[in-house]
């Protein structure tokens, strides 16, 4: 079953009213929409996002639903728990809160062009972070990941986790194949 939040319909009547406007007569042009899985296996050890890389075009809702497991999903950016800056600057960050039954969702339409790397909240150091491309790879999340080391106000930002820098696909490779997928996660 699938769990339609409030928020889920606010956003989307708001993509529609101002990104679209209304034509009387006309059909609205629908908006595309990728879905992420959040994955687990039975013990919990193995947790990630499927796809871990996605390259979408502006405009485009991406909705994350869980399959196994509690989740959220979370953008780089200093207003969540002090993470580094690796969305573009004006972008507006989310994040969804813990998803705790499987059809859970949370989503955003991506309407700025750049990198946009996220997390989830009690994975990360785990590894379960993905990024999306939407259009080019702009911004922040297309430079290293210690960017900013330096750098003023950025005191207090944390340093992405190892097994964190480890998961995220290149820019290279989403790229080029649009939709990256994790190798054997079941082991
Ligand atoms: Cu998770």
């Amino acid at each position: 079953m699938t769990v339609h939040s409030r928020r889920d319909f606010l956003k989307v009547g708001g993509l529609a009213l101002v990104g679209l406007g209304f034509v009387p007569g006309r059909r609205w042009p629908a908006a595309a929409v990728e879905i992420v899985e959040m994955r687990s296996d039975a013990a919990g050890s193995r947790v990630w996002f499927d796809p871990i890389g996605l390259r979408v075009e502006p405009g485009t809702i991406v909705r994350w639903v869980v399959r196994e497991n509690v989740h959220t999903t979370t953008a780089y950016h200093p207003r969540n728990d002090h993470h580094p800056l690796r969305i573009p600057e004006r972008a507006v960050p989310w994040d969804s809160g813990y998803l705790v039954n499987p059809g859970d969702h949370f989503q955003v339409t991506l309407t700025v062009p750049g990198v946009y790397d996220y997390y989830c909240m009690p994975h990360e150091g785990f590894g379960m972070v993905g990024r999306i491309i939407v259009g080019k790879p702009l911004g922040p999340g297309a430079q290293a990941f210690d960017y900013w080391t330096g750098r003023a106000g950025t005191e207090g930002w944390h340093h992405v986790p190892e097994a964190a820098r480890k998961a995220f696909p290149s820019i290279a490779r989403i790229l080029s194949e649009g939709r990256v997928h994790v190798a054997n996660p079941a082991r």
